[in-house]
């Protein structure tokens, strides 16, 4: 697959996409949001693959959405065509997990795409924000949703109702982030940790991600008899076995993803 927005590459096990449009700061367009959701849907598909990184480059993981792109849209204009949002959602739908190392700016729909993976892994130089209001909108892509429930609605109300931007430091304080490295660590650091995950049993890791999703919608009570119906039901696999044999026989299980 030939892409001109995103650059892909495999090492070892993990997928490895790179935002790519250097001129605009990685600035997303539909293109872009198209080419990633294939990206990560072939490498969601494919059994050599067992995790995923998004990075972008050392200024910018992503200034937002193109704003050149969106600047003369009329309502009519992006409600019809569901302009960029409709490729978003892609990324939610991919099973295996995505990391996102990111170095540098993460604004707008950057920060949402951000949010979209799994967890984030960022640089010391790392800034996220929703600027949005700055430029008379709000957050299109799960800013409002997404941030409450990742660092409080006071933290949520005033990055988007402020348009500030967070550091590094104080978005790993608020818990946005997993992990802070310096910047030319960040990119190792991610894809260490996707080397550590694909390593383990896919169907685990899957079943992991789903429950952990699950936390966010719906009660806690439904949360917790799905975790228990995900663990019961890896009791049938093989790599349930051959995991527990393992730790048994002190030695590393050889998983199978079956
Ligand atoms: N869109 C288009 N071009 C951009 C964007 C962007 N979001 N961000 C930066 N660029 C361009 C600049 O225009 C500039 O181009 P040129 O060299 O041709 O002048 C180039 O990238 C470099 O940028 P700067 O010169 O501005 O670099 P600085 O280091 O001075 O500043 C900033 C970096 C602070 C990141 C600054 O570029 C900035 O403020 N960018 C805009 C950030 C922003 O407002 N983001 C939110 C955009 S709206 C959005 O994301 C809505 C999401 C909704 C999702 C659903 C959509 C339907």
């Amino acid at each position: 697959m030939t892409y001109e927005t995103i650059l892909v590459e495999t090492q070892g096990k993990v997928g490895l996409i790179r935002l790519n449009r250097p001129q605009v700061l990685n600035a997303l367009n539909d293109q872009l949001m198209t080419e990633l959701g294939e990206a990560l849907v072939a490498f969601d598909a494919d059994d050599n693959i067992g995790a995923m990184v998004i990075t972008g480059s050392d200024k910018a993981f992503a200034a937002g959405a193109d704003i050149g792109a969106m600047a003369s849209f009329t309502y009519m204009d992006v409600y019809k065509s569901e302009y960029i949002t409709r490729n978003w959602e892609t990324i939610r739908n991919v099973r295996k997990p995505v990391i996102a190392a990111v170095r540098g700016f993460a604004l707008g729909g950057g920060c949402e795409l951000a949010m979209m993976t799994d967890f984030i892994i960022c640089a010391d130089t790392a800034k996220f924000g929703q600027p949005e209001i700055k430029l008379g909108i709000i957050p299109g892509a799960g800013g409002t949703q997404r941030l409450p429930r990742a660092i409080s609605k006071a933290k949520a109300m005033d990055l988007c109702l402020t348009g500030r931007l967070m550091d590094a430091a104080e978005a790993e304080r608020a818990g946005l982030v997993s992990r802070v490295v310096p910047a030319d660590r960040c990119l190792d650091e991610a894809l260490e940790a996707a080397t550590i995950i694909a390593a383990y049993s896919n169907p685990s890791v899957m079943m992991a991600k789903e429950s952990i999703n699950r936390a966010f919608e719906g009660s806690l009570s439904e949360g917790m008899l799905f975790e228990r119906r995900m663990f019961h039901s890896l009791f049938a696999t093989e790599d349930q076995k051959e995991g527990m044999a393992a730790f048994v026989e002190k030695r590393k299980p050889n998983f199978s993803n079956k």
